[in-house]
């Protein structure tokens, strides 16, 4: 059974702390109240009493899920818990559900969850559980290529729908190392700039480093942004990013790398400013190199809610 408290059930069903709470005690919405006192209300009950009432819960149109499924869903979100909707998160990639993954994706959008956050705590870990399955055998190569599929289009999808901060004048090009073809990463950390307020030139996956290095040349951004998860041909690699790194420096411009396997590279070797392992981590860095305000920080879980 998922319970909520007085400040999640508000902040569902948009509404005040104390209005929540005259409703328990006139007796509209059912509550137990725990032996400190405080008020404790079921997912369900909350949800029948919003239909009954006419009213929404906040986020919008809930994704087409089972009763139970929505309970884990909102029970996950409300208590910061996104290893309960990374697993929902999985089941809709495979089953190649375009539709309910785009709702889905959308839904933990308008509840003001950080998009890095999204990237990083619910994305990946769906991901990473997909590799993981692939590479025991028990997932085929095709179930594999659906559910990333799927997720990049609800990614594609989802982008008008983010809030974006007004421009800040700077420029950066994400691309994918030559022979790279993980770009969902990288696609995250183009969207999470976007919102900062910088113009990105998504260059995408698979990008020869000559390519790159006249690209950015051409184009002087502020950032280049680069994702790496493969490291067989470490030589080709490190002497592609040596050919970047000397067009990206000609205009005074910064280089962060990124990805699954980006850490085991040195930032001398790669001749990169920062190497992230997260979107979170590379925002950090990119704020605090650009000089640039940081947006709201998301409120850490209170003990009642963990
Ligand atoms: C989906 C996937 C694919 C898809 C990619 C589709 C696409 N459009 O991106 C496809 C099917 C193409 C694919 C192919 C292959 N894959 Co693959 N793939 C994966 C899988 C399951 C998920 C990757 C992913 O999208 N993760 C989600 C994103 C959000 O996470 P992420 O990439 O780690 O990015 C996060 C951070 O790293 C960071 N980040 C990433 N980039 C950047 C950039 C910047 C600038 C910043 C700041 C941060 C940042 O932020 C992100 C959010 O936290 C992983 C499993 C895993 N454990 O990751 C294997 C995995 C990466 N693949 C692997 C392999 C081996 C392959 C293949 C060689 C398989 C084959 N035999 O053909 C090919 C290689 C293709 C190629 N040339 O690149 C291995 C890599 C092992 C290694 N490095 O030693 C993995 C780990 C699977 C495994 N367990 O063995 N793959």
């Amino acid at each position: 059974m998922t319970t909520l408290s007085t400040e999640q059930v508000a902040q569902l069903l948009d509404v005040t702390v104390s209005t929540i709470k005259r409703w328990a005690d006139e007796g509209m919405i059912a509550c137990i109240k725990t032996p400190g006192g405080h008020r404790k209300f079921e997912l369900a009950e909350v949800t029948r009493f919003a239909e009954g009432h006419g009213m929404r819960l906040s986020g919008g149109t809930p994704p087409p899920l089972s009763g139970e499924q929505l309970e884990q869903l909102q029970f996950g979100i409300h208590a910061q818990n996104y290893h309960r909707v990374s697993d929902l998160l999985l089941e809709e990639a495979l089953q190649g559900d375009r539709e309910g993954l785009y709702q889905l994706l959308l839904y933990v959008t308008k509840h003001h969850i950080r998009f890095a956050t999204i990237a990083d705590e619910i994305i990946r870990p769906a991901l990473v559980r997909i590799g993981e399955r692939w590479h025991q055998g028990s997932l085929e190569i095709s179930d594999e290529h659906r559910a990333s599929g799927v997720i990049t289009e609800a990614l594609i999808r989802l982008a008008p729908d983010l809030h974006r901060k007004a421009s800040n004048g700077l420029t950066a090009v994400c691309a994918c190392a030559e022979g790279e073809q993980h770009e969902i990463g990288l696609r995250c950390m183009a969207y999470a700039l976007e919102l900062e307020g910088w113009k990105v030139h998504f260059v995408g996956a698979n990008t020869p480093y000559e390519t790159l290095a006249s690209f950015t040349k051409a184009a002087k951004p502020n950032l280049l942004c680069i994702s790496l998860s493969l490291t067989r041909h470490r030589k080709e690699l490190l002497d592609g990013m040596a050919l970047v790194a000397r067009a990206v420096r000609s205009s005074g411009a910064k280089i962060v790398a990124g990805g699954f396997r980006a850490d085991t590279f040195s930032m001398a070797e790669l001749r990169c400013d920062h190497i992230a392992t997260t979107i979170e981590d590379g925002v950090a860095y990119v704020r605090s190199a650009f000089g640039l305000k940081p947006g709201p920080k998301t409120k850490p879980p209170t003990a009642s809610q963990q």
